[in-house]
């Protein structure tokens, strides 16, 4: 059967997941569409010229029978809602990053889809399927390296729009991070501590730019990360595992390499649309192919999507004091043990 996926929420990575569905992957079709601003459903639905019905909002698209999953890409404080209705109706979901923007909302969610007994949610780290961290696992997990003892990182973007607060850098940055990194190494972090070096003049005065994030893990990984989000050249994600017996790092993004002008030059990319395409398409196409093969999805779960959260919020704590801040899990319950191990597709 054709998974048939309801969209709330049609803004920038909502029509990009739409365009993907609908023109690059396999087995999903978009049958139904919401936004709370309806002009933005309609305007999408005509532009992607797809054979979708407009629903008024997130409830009656849920309750829908022409959909049998929900693509949550509404701003992050109207997910949670969404997703618990879902739940409440038996639906699937793939609900971006973050599954709701409290580790409060994150359990909620956990413990209705432990009381619905199934698995019906993945969360949006499409780090997970990028094949850089993917062939960085492999050589983990090998062994390959050694006991990793230290992880290098930056997260910069080239520029934010006034919207953008200095505990995103956290929430809606750094989170991304705080998924692909315990996965990475198999650890769960123990605490956490903020820095702000020199300010760069290309930050509003309301903002904190750059930051420099230090997480410990349980096993006593050392994770240094770079949020930057004015760097002002380009999209760049950087990540290096020093480990006992060798070091790898993330490959950088291919690109021609240009002579010219006595100058060798390789093109940056500018935005995370591009930098993770093919992760993006590859964590979706997992979403459809695991639930029509067997009618659980395979990806980031909502306990991941609860780490995120917990994660986060000492990390916006840790902002504010300045201090070495505990992270704070509770203990994942078995219904998440054995499910969400994210499948090789590089
Ligand atoms: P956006 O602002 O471009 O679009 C959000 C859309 O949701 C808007 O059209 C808005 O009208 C609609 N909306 C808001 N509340 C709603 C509600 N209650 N019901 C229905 N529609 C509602 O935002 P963008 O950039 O598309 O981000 C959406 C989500 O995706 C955010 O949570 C963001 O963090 C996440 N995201 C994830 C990325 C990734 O790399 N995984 C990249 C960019 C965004
Ligand atoms: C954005 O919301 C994302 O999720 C991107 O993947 C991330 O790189 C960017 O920094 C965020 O603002």
């Amino acid at each position: 059967m054709t998974l048939r996926i309801g969209v709330v929420g049609t803004g920038a990575i909502g029509r990009d997941h739409m365009r993907r569905i609908s023109k690059t992957l396999s087995g999903g079709e978009i049958t139904a569409v919401t936004d709370v601003n309806l002009e933005s459903a309609s305007l999408a639905v005509r532009e992607l010229d797809l054979n979708a019905e407009i629903f008024p909002d997130d409830a009656s698209l849920i309750a829908s029978d022409q959909v049998d999953a929900i693509l949550v890409t509404s701003w992050g404080p109207a997910h949670e809602g969404t997703v618990l209705k879902a739940i409440e109706a038996g639906k699937y979901v793939f609900c971006e990053k973050p599954l709701a923007v409290t580790a409060e909302g994150c359990m909620k969610i956990v413990n209705a889809e432990m009381r619905h007994g199934k698995r019906l949610v993945q969360v949006g780290f499409m780090r997970r399927y990028d094949s850089g961290y993917v062939q960085m696992k492999k050589a983990i997990d090998n062994h390959e390296i050694g006991e990793p003892l230290m992880i290098h990182c930056a997260h910069r973007n080239s520029e934010v729009n006034a919207a953008y607060t200095t505990d995103m850098a956290m929430t809606d940055t750094l989170v991304h991070e705080i998924d692909v990194l315990h996965w990475l190494v198999n650890d769960n972090y123990k605490s956490v501590q903020v820095v702000y070096p020199k300010k760069t003049r290309h930050a509003l005065e309301h903002l904190k730019d750059p930051q420099m994030i230090t997480l410990e893990t349980e096993g006593g990984i050392v994770i240094q990360v770079e949020v930057f989000v004015n760097c002002k050249y380009g999209y760049d994600i950087q990540c290096e595992v020093v480990g006992e017996d060798g070091i790898i790092k993330l490959p950088e993004v291919p690109g021609i390499v240009y002579r010219k002008d006595a100058q060798l030059r390789v093109n940056l990319l500018t935005d995370w649309k591009q930098r993770f395409i093919d992760a993006y398409d590859k964590e979706l196409q997992d979403f459809i192919d695991s639930i029509r093969e067997t009618g659980e999805p395979n990806g980031p779960t909502s306990w991941d999507g609860y780490v995120a959260a917990v994660t986060a919020g000492a990390c916006v704590t840790a902002q504010k004091t300045g201090e070495r801040e505990p992270v704070r899990l509770g203990v994942k319950p078995e219904f998440y043990k054995e499910i969400g191990k994210t499948k090789e597709i590089i």
